[in-house]
């Protein structure tokens, strides 16, 4: 099983090894690694965010483990060149539709959440972000208008094949949990969401056992400061789902914490922290690896048929939290390095 290891930008390869000294430690064999450019370092290295030779490494893998893009040095380039371009390119031409991104409170965190420790201890939720679709593919340009004014826009576009799918996949991750659905909308403003609802009700047909509901994003992000523990399974569309389990990753005390999966449908998928490069603590051991063990953990789980192995590490990293394992993002001393290390540990 080929494992393609994508570390990329800023904190990126701190966390990639500290993920990567796990999977060691589990000693799984016939599980190979091959390493490649992505983001800008890749840029900076051969001129493109997402060279070829990466690009057919994340198609010969059976599951990639990716770190994060994103580069100050990269601001001023055009979009197309910009780092963020290398990964919404691999979700895009890999197919990776479904982005898959569980938010549990570690019942040792319960005082790190910014929620009340009640509310907090209740959240135990999956956000379905649709990853292939709505603003962050539809066109976009800058413009000039008739009056001389600069003019952005993009435009946000789902076809009703696209919902579906990613409807499929949200039904059937709520029948496997509490069978509770609650698609993410804005259907009183968007078409787009319009569409959305209809074919969350459409599709809700084939799953009489999971209970459908319907929340506005704006409410959506209200009630998850709230009452957070209402929810079993979101679905919501890429750029609410962005947003979202941003959110929800402070609910549960760290974004350090929030792993995620980008799933094809047919066992391929992309592996990675929700959160991006964080330019500003790279390579000063500051930045908290758990998501990105996590992320290893959901790839042995969808894509590599470990589930066994996969629970070994998400209970190694409970031991771990619960054993003090605690960088500055959740108020502790440690290093990136001895997070791992203790994780390692506990295993
Ligand atoms: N590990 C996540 C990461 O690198 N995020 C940077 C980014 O630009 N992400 C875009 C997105 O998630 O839509």
């Amino acid at each position: 099983m080929l494992v393609a290891l994508l570390p990329g930008d800023g904190i990126g390869p701190e966390i990639i090894t500290q993920a990567r000294r796990v999977l060691d430690a589990l000693a799984i064999e016939g599980l190979v690694y091959e390493e490649a450019l992505v983001g800008g370092v890749a840029y900076k290295a051969v001129g493109h965010p997402l060279p070829p030779a990466t690009l057919d490494l994340a198609r010969r893998a059976d599951a990639i483990l990716f770190g994060a893009v994103g580069d100050p040095d990269c601001d001023a380039l055009e979009r197309h060149l910009r780092p963020e371009q290398a990964i919404l390119g691999l979700r895009k031409e890999l197919g990776l539709f479904a982005n898959l991104r569980p938010a549990k409170m570690f019942a040792e965190l319960a005082d790190a959440s910014t929620l009340r420790p009640e509310v907090a201890s209740a959240i135990d939720l999956m956000i379905i972000r649709e990853l292939n679709g709505d603003v962050y593919f539809g066109e976009k340009a800058m413009r000039t208008t008739a009056d001389g004014q600069r003019e952005g826009y993009d435009i946000m576009s789902y076809n009703e094949g696209e919902v579906r799918r990613i409807a499929h996949v949200a039904f059937r991750t709520a029948q496997a949990r509490r069978g509770r659905l609650c698609s993410v909308d804005k259907a009183n403003v968007l078409e787009t969401s319009q569409l959305w609802r209809d074919v969350m009700i459409e599709t809700a047909a084939d799953y009489p056992d999971v209970v459908l509901s319907h929340m506005y994003v704006d409410n959506a992000a209200m009630q998850l400061v709230r009452n957070p523990g209402q929810f079993d399974v979101i679905v919501t569309g890429n750029l609410f789902g962005d947003i979202l389990s941003d959110q929800a990753s402070m609910c549960v005390g760290s974004i350090g914490l929030l792993a995620s999966a980008a799933l094809d449908g047919a066992g391929k998928g992309l592996y990675e922290p929700i959160h991006g490069s964080a330019p500003d603590i790279a390579g000063q051991g500051k930045a908290n690896p758990l998501a990105t063990v996590l992320s290893a953990a959901m790839m042995l789980r969808y894509s590599l048929g470990l589930p066994d192995q996969a629970d070994r590490i998400e209970a190694a990293v409970a031991r771990a939290l619960a054993g003090g394992a605690r960088g500055a993002d959740l108020g502790g001393t440690m290093s990136t390095a001895q997070i791992g290390d203790a994780v390692v540990a506990a295993l």
